[in-house]
């Protein structure tokens, strides 16, 4: 069964952990007739939670795709994980879909992760709804929730949904668009039935708003609108597409996904209101990298975006598609614009949770997979034929924590190395680098919880033991005044001598220039064809400092004068005299260690303020800047490296779990004192060979 660009709506469900999405996907496959009977979260059967890393947590680690049809629509749901170690699979999951909806406890309002996804989506203007979830527990307020929205995100939702009762009373849902309720069932699909009378003036109120907003959608119909008092149904439908589409108004729905309550006219109103991929459109990259809309369209030739790689068990490599435009067809051929080659198509696919059901071709809109392609990764552009078409790769945060790791038995390095290439391919927020300067490899993420899957993943599934520790901060050394030295490199042995003497003055740079070499030499002093040897010198010393051997930044190194001699001198003899001039050099212009400094920032409850700013004043930070919006603080600081390496750590345990933050390099400055001491004691052990050649 194939479907038209016209036929598809793909909806990504996201929200804080724990609000319940897994559990919608699963009552939404449910309803719409794609497995027999929804299974709880505690069963670890759920369609969604199907890898054993996700049974073992009770919780979604990875995206999920699955599909229902409805009155000929097919409707794609993405379910994500709420937590932001795994926020890049949240981000492939907006990039496929046309429509976002935000889960929302009824029980808590919104929450901190509720407010990032919520900004995200303005990135894109990307149309939203929310689905005020839980509304059979006694805690839960509908219409709470909905002031909480309206105060922490300044718009009113519309509500498409209403709750008759609340708590322990709670029997279902209205659907207001077509004036239906629909009783909650344990363990079957919901009834629909008629409003019972209690329910109708709210219901009345309720469609007047939604009124209002298909009224927003176009200017005839709000003239209408304006001269009737009234729509009729179908120009009512008609301007809540439209201003769907526009991002104009974010329809709000009520349920309680464990009850199968508020689930069938969530899928009438997406089916029939819910953006088409017609009125949303991608961004590739243009001239001079900059980014132009393409829209998505079935009446071009075909291109399409690889939004994910996994790798199952069974079925090995998975590609998965967002087509953008045309179609992509079974067993034919795509062009890889990423690797500039051929690429064959073998079979194709869609998926119900890990189940994967062949299909012919896929449409502009759909979302499949395509699967054993030896080439495909995550963010190829796919195109008919040979195009300078790229899409914009995924837009995903920096990482901001980072463990050091090696496998504790040599032989077992290649393995690690290996599977570190495959994670990295199947989550591209997750990164590894060896560094040289430290000598270590350091795998690096969102998180302590997508970190430590993967070590799980390695001891667990690799059998690779490994030893992990916190990765060594790349210090620097610098100087603080001008000052200058000369030295001779002379040795006469037996017949042929060595003979260089370099005399140089050396002055601090302003921060981050690192290194600049100036040949002030007047009447051959030193002859030009040995320059290059004094050069090579003045690098092998700004290698190792003189204060803990770290690499010399930020200083201008000047030749001013030497001797030579004509049978005697040497490149080499010019390089040992080079080397060891800077370091008597340095060592008489004030030295000082660099640390490199972060630029933090913190997202935290309002309540968990004063305790993030303390802590922060005892990580040596500076602050920058806080600001603070419905209920949630956001600050800005700048703090030593050195004491964030823990601190995905430090501030789940301040904030019991709530906070998050983003981190990223921004400049080098001195130490001194306590902090310097430490440094300089912890390198006592490293010794860099003299050699003297
Ligand atoms: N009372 C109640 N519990 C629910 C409802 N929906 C989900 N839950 C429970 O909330 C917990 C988290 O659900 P889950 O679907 O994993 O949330 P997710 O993290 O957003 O995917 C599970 O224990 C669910 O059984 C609901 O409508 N009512
Ligand atoms: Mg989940």
């Amino acid at each position: 069964m194939s479907y038209t660009t016209d036929q598809i709506k793909n909806v990504a469900i996201a929200g804080h952990g724990q609000t319940g999405k897994t559990t919608l996907f699963e009552h939404l496959l449910f309803a719409g007739g794609v497995i027999p009977r929804a299974e709880t979260l505690e069963s670890g059967k759920t369609a969604s939670d199907s890898t054993q890393e996700e049974i073992d947590r009770k919780i979604s680690i990875y995206a999920s795709l699955g599909h229902i049809e409805r009155n000929g629509t097919k409707i794609n749901f993405l379910d994500t994980p709420g937590s932001s170690d795994f926020s890049g699979n949240v981000i492939l999951s907006f990039r496929a879909s046309e429509f976002a909806l935000l889960m929302v406890d009824g029980r808590s309002g919104v929450q901190i992760e509720t407010i990032k996804l919520w900004r995200n989506l303005d990135e894109s203007a990307k149309p939203r709804g929310v689905f005020i979830n839980k509304l059979d527990n006694d805690q839960a307020d509908f219409d709470k929730a909905l002031a909480d929205i309206k105060e922490k995100f300044k718009i009113e939702p519309v509500p498409v949904t209403l709750p008759m009762g609340s708590g322990g009373s709670f029997k279902g849902v209205i659907d207001v668009l077509n004036e239906k309720a629909y009783l909650a069932a344990a363990d079957a699909v919901e009834k629909e039935g008629p409003v019972p009378d209690e329910f109708k003036d709210a219901l009345a109120a309720a469609r007047e708003k939604l009124i209002e907003a298909a009224a927003e959608g176009d200017d005839t119909l709000m003239e209408k609108y304006i001269e009737n008092g009234s729509l009729s149904p179908e120009e009512m439908k008609k301007g809540l597409i439209e201003a769907l589409a526009e991002n104009k108004y974010v329809p709000a729905f009520a349920g309680a996904a464990l009850n199968n309550a508020g689930i069938i006219p969530l899928i009438d109103f997406i089916a029939a209101v819910g953006p088409n991929p017609r009125t949303a459109k991608d961004a590739v990259l243009g001239a001079e990298s900059k980014t132009q809309e393409f829209p998505i369209d079935p009446d071009k030739p075909l291109s399409a975006l690889v939004i994910k790689t996994t790798y199952d068990q069974f079925s090995g490599k998975l590609s998965w598609i967002k087509v953008i435009s045309g179609k992509l067809a079974a067993d034919a051929e795509a062009y890889n614009v990423s690797e500039s080659k051929k690429e064959r198509i073998g079979k194709l696919y869609t998926c119900q949770g890990k189940k994967l059901e062949e299909v012919r071709e896929l449409c502009a809109g759909d979302v499949g997979i395509i699967t054993k392609s030896a080439t495909l990764k995550t963010n190829d552009t796919l195109a008919a034929t040979d195009t300078n078409l790229n899409f914009v790769p995924l837009h995903l945060p920096e990482p901001v924590h980072s463990v050091a790791v090696n496998a504790t038995a040599k032989k077992d390095d290649d393995k690690l190395g290996e599977f570190l290439v495959r994670a990295a391919e199947e989550d591209k927020t997750f990164r590894y680098v060896f560094n040289g300067e430290t000598k270590e490899t350091v795998i690096s993420g969102m998180g302590e919880l997508q970190i430590g899957i993967i070590l799980d993943k390695i001891k667990t599934n690799q059998k690779i033991e490994v030893e992990t520790h916190v990765p060594k901060v790349a210090y620097r050394e610098t100087i603080t005044k001008k000052s200058g030295a000369e030295y001779t490199h002379k040795k006469q042995t037996g017949g042929h001598g060595q003979y260089g003497k370099v005399v140089l003055e050396i002055a601090p740079l302003p921060r981050g220039e690192n290194y600049q070499f100036v040949n002030a030499i007047f009447g051959g002093a030193i002859p030009k064809n040995y320059i290059p040897g004094v050069e090579k010198g003045i690098v092998e010393g700004m290698a190792h400092g003189t204060m803990a051997q770290y690499p010399v930044v930020d200083v201008e190194v000047k030749v001013v004068d030497g001797k030579y001699h004509p049978v005697d001198s040497s490149e080499l003899s010019f390089k040992l005299a080079a080397r060891n001039a800077f370091r008597d050099a340095m060592r008489q212009a004030n030295p000082t260690l660099l640390e490199p400094v972060m630029n933090l920032t913190v997202f935290v409850e309002e309540k968990y303020l004063g305790d993030v700013m303390s802590d922060l004043s005892g990580k040596r930070g500076k602050i920058l800047g806080q600001d603070s919006a419905g209920g949630i603080a956001e600050i800005h600081a700048e703090v030593p490296q050195a004491e964030l390496l823990r601190y995905s750590i430090d501030l789940r345990s301040i904030t019991s779990g709530t906070g998050s933050f983003s981190v990223a390099f921004d400049h080098y400055a001195p130490i001194s004192g306590r902090s310097a001491d430490e440094v300089i004691k912890a390198r006592e052990s490293f010794k860099v060979q003299e050699a003297d050649e």
